[in-house]
């Protein structure tokens, strides 16, 4: 284990909550795009990130549904310094390589090439707002960049259900590489429907955004804490060893004997997900959490997760609702059992296993450290969620953007939306 797993604590972005001066409409934003240096694990030394004002995460925008807000999204990062992750190509394991010498697996770079091209970047971003209903022009499209010292408008009508979204960078043939570098972060539409549920709130909603990074390492084998986006030839697709969360490694939350509603996105570029929740022996207790919401809000109905886990593919979210009464003073971990690239396989070992033939190394992803203190939590979680009415002709009239019918029989993502399209070009 190249680092302590669970050492660090998460962090929860902080929020920006727009406000219009004097009832003017619309509330305005500006959000600076920064470079800044994070430790992305205690252990490292601190690593080049590009950031949203100085967030890894940025900050989590809330707001309310139907909300004008316009954002100035202000390019502000350094055109002098060197871009913040360094790209290369690995060279094909041999057919014979033991797993554990998959290129993708190891941090440092090995036999390989630098993608001089990605070193030679200048800051060039464009920001879009996944999952939003947003005019053509504001959508972030992959052309419409701004250099170092500009700005983009960004305006969001904000006029669609409660749902968790992300922004994210979308600059064309580099998205990848910009969202990697740090230009990711949430965006919350609130409503009234949601609020009559009484779901936990405040310190009881926690983000979780999953990113897989590689790091780079010195010729001893130390690592740097340099952002490397190392690829194998035939494989192309980003698959990284360490897991993020919030912008940290392998954290741990402490959490009260009680339910937590988590907002989880797997913001990878290319790695999915399935997520199974493992008590200290190492048996599954995935049943202790409730599906409520997908990428497009609240379910009609709370749903199981499946026992194999809960997949989420790039830049899928799912709404959780967590009960951790049953496990006072117990340490949880929350572990992947996809294979990468994904392709619906079973695992066929014990989740929280390594699987490197599979690049899935180290199967953490983050722990739970659940307080032995008692409390009186008497949410109930109701059985009706959200109404749809309208969703149908709704989805039809917008090409089947959202598909709330089919997540909502089946708390299974749909492929092959418009969304998913868009997905695969983060690539
Ligand atoms: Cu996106």
């Amino acid at each position: 284990m190249p680092l302590t797993r669970f050492k660090d604590r998460l962090r929860v972005p902080p929020v920006l909550r727009p406000t219009c001066d004097r009832q003017r409409s619309p509330a305005t934003l500006a959000v600076h795009m920064v470079a800044h240096r994070v430790r992305l694990h205690s252990e490292l030394p601190p690593t080049d990130v590009w950031t949203y004002e100085g967030h890894l995460p940025g900050p989590t925008i809330e707001v309310r549904r139907g909300q004008h807000v316009r954002v100035e999204w202000i390019n502000a990062l350094p055109v002098r310094r060197p871009y913040p992750v360094t790209a290369f190509t690995a060279e094909d394991p041999a057919a014979d390589a033991a797993p554990d010498q998959i290129p993708q697996n190891l941090p440092g770079r090995g036999r390989g090439r630098v993608n001089e091209a990605v070193a030679a970047l200048r800051p060039w971003t464009v920001v879009h707002l996944h999952g939003g209903r947003v005019a053509a022009g504001y959508d972030g499209w992959t052309e419409n960049g701004a250099a170092s010292g500009q700005t983009i408008l960004g305006d969001y009508s904000n006029d669609q259900r409660a749902a968790l979204l992300w922004y994210h960078d979308h600059a064309m043939g580099i998205t990848r590489f910009n969202v990697y570098s740090g230009l990711a972060g949430l965006w919350i539409i609130r409503d009234a429907e949601e609020e009559a549920l009484g779901l936990p709130a405040g310190r009881y909603e926690i983000p979780l955004l999953i990113q897989d990074r590689n790091l780079d390492t010195t010729p001893n084998g130390d690592l740097t804490g340099r952002l490397l986006h190392k690829v194998e030839d035939n494989t192309m697709e980003f698959f990284g060893p360490f897991t993020m969360v919030n912008g940290t490694i392998w954290p741990h939350l402490p959490v009260e004997s009680r339910q937590y509603r988590l907002r989880v996105l797997n913001g990878s570029n290319a790695r999915t997900y399935r997520l199974v929740l493992l008590d200290g022996n190492g048996r599954s207790v995935t049943g202790a959490i409730r599906q409520i919401g997908t990428d497009g809000g609240l379910l009609a109905r709370p749903v199981s997760i499946p026992p194999a886990g809960l997949v989420l593919a790039p830049a899928e979210r799912a709404d959780l609702l967590v009960d951790f009464r049953p496990f006072r003073g117990e340490r949880l971990r929350l572990v992947n059992t996809a294979g990468s690239p994904f392709d619906g396989s079973p695992s066929n070992q014990a989740p929280g296993t390594p699987d490197p033939t599979n690049r899935l190394p180290y199967p953490d992803v983050m722990e739970f450290r659940v307080s032995g203190q008692r409390v009186n939590d008497t949410f109930v979680l109701p059985e009706r969620l959200a109404s749809f009415r309208g969703a149908a002709c709704c989805a039809r009239r917008r090409g089947g953007w959202h598909a709330h019918a089919p997540r909502a029989r089946t708390g299974q993502r749909v492929r092959g939306t418009p969304d998913a399209a868009h997905d695969r070009g983060h690539r």
